[in-house]
């Protein structure tokens, strides 16, 4: 994946869809109260509630990292402020049927809470509760046989105060007089703008729209009450990431290049790009990942010079690179790696050269990396190698993100920091037409690695998957999975 080169518009991808087969009648809870509450219905429609029963049973983040990463965010809070951070919502896909739950990325980082419905509380000074000293308060949605019956229970009071680190923990149903009688007496409110509303809504700011909503509604209420967006509270601390997330992100990169070599066998002229696609797919799920963390971009011929090519239904030919930019999610976390490989197994010689032009300007961006660096500092590190080739006008993006709970990390664009993970990832794309010799015409090549930034340089995540022409070339000579005559049957369209 892939950021504009000023990364000011940066599209942050969440995973996709999937199905909730049930009946949206007995959706409607205590959400709605809250959300007129708030004057705006989309805030709180308290959807079907999934039980991560693989998050549950594995518990990577452990108690204590969930309740230092809510101590670190009260740390940076004004005095006298107080927080609120809702879980994700459900979002519709079709008629009665939704899109796989996937929770708000901040509110899973600061609570591990996987359900919808929840709301974190915060408060920058101590206050008690039954008794008890207290910064935060999880209010989780109330139980409800006839949702339990259909989808199965939600993390419940008990389990958050013993797996998340809670010491005070409440149902939603009390919170609309909870924080009415908070605000009344705390003048500075911190709130996430995104509002767990992200949606994949590519024309409408839908984004941007809601936060507004959200806090006009808030202000009407509480006049005199100071909004502050919460953005940053969070996004220093999820930027450096702690050994026990490295460990989430190492597993969702195995799995990618895992899923990365299974293609390279198994590619093959005649195949459809959405064969290599359900291979990739296959070796994620096979290792345990939640699914593609973005829609798996499998680009060949004219397709793999358009950046974002996710339709995937071309039948590839003989000639053709092929551009697979594809990454697990593993207990939240992204992996995003791009290898560019010939569909045929062999590389054509204008094929090779703007591969290894691509590969030396990689080379140069990851002798950039290391702290203090920019990241503009980066993508003119790969341009100038790029652009020495005469192929400067093709390349046309930022050469590196942060990853992490989400693909484009939302942590800030400052100086790179020890603990920080990004990607390195130069491309040249040349369309049909292009001012260059024809022979050139319809390659497009991206190559991305995830690279960790250590104290004085970095280290290659994805250091297991070959990127020389000679070691893809002798792995595409081998057979793979996806050449399996029964599964080559069912691919036909
Ligand atoms: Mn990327």
């Amino acid at each position: 994946m892939i950021r504009l080169i000023k990364g000011s518009r940066s599209s942050i991808r969440g995973k996709q869809p999937a199905a909730l087969p049930l009946s949206r009648a007995i959706l409607i809870t205590s959400g709605k109260r809250l959300a007129r509450w708030f004057g705006f219905r989309l805030l709180f429609p308290l959807a079907a509630f999934l039980v991560f029963g693989q998050a549950l049973e594995a518990q990577s983040i452990s108690a204590e990292e969930y309740a230092k990463r809510r101590s670190a965010v009260i740390g940076r809070m004004d005095s006298g402020s107080v927080a609120v951070f809702l879980a994700g919502t459900s979002k519709n896909r079709s008629n009665d049927v939704d899109f796989e739950f996937v929770q708000d990325k901040n509110f899973l980082y600061l609570t591990g809470y996987p359900d919808p419905g929840a709301i974190l509380f915060l408060s920058k000074e101590e206050f008690k509760r039954d008794g008890q000293p207290t910064h935060a308060i999880l209010f989780v949605p109330p139980s409800n046989p006839l949702t339990e019956q259909w989808v199965g229970k939600h993390m419940s009071e008990l389990e958050a105060r013993t797996r998340l680190g809670f010491t005070s923990t409440s149902t939603t149903n009390g919170f609309r007089a909870f924080i009415d009688s908070v605000l009344k007496t705390h003048s500075r409110l911190y709130y996430d703008p995104r509002i767990s509303i992200l949606t994949t809504d590519k024309v409408l700011d839908v984004r941007l729209r809601t936060g507004r909503e959200f806090r006009k509604a808030v202000s009407t209420r509480h006049p005199g009450l100071t909004m502050k967006s919460a953005l940053r509270l969070v996004a220093g601390l999820r930027a450096r990431k702690s050994p026990a997330e490295l460990r989430l992100m190492q597993k969702a990169i195995n799995a990618t290049v895992d899923a990365h070599l299974e293609a390279f066998r198994s590619a093959e002229p005649g195949m459809f790009e959405y064969e290599l696609e359900a291979v990739i797919e296959y070796c994620f799920r096979r290792k345990g990942c939640d699914g593609p963390a973005f829609p798996s971009i499998v680009g060949s011929g004219p397709n793999s010079t358009t950046l974002h090519y996710e339709k995937n239904t071309r039948r590839m030919r003989k000639g053709d690179m092929v551009v697979m930019d594809i990454g697990a999610e593993y207990e939240g976390y992204s992996a995003d790696v791009t290898r560019t490989i010939p569909v045929s197994g062999v590389f054509r010689p204008e094929q090779r050269e703007l591969y290894e032009i691509v590969l030396r300007a990689r080379e140069a961006a990851l002798a950039a990396v290391k702290p203090g660096v920019r990241f503009s500092e980066l993508t003119n590190a790969a341009m100038e190698v790029i652009s020495a080739a005469g192929f400067g006008k093709y390349f046309n993006h930022s050469v590196s993100h942060h990853l992490g709970l989400d693909t484009h990390d939302p942590v800030g664009y400052g100086p790179l920091r020890e603990g920080n993970v990004i990607t390195i990832e130069p491309g040249i794309y040349i369309p049909e037409g292009a001012n260059v010799d024809r022979k050139y015409w319809n390659i497009g090549i991206r190559i991305e690695d995830d690279v960790l930034v250590t104290k004085d340089g970095y280290e290659i995540l994805t250091r297991e998957l070959p990127v020389e022409i000679d070691a893809i070339e002798a792995i595409m000579a081998q057979e793979g999975i996806g050449n399996l005559p029964a599964g080559r049957e069912k691919g036909i369209r």
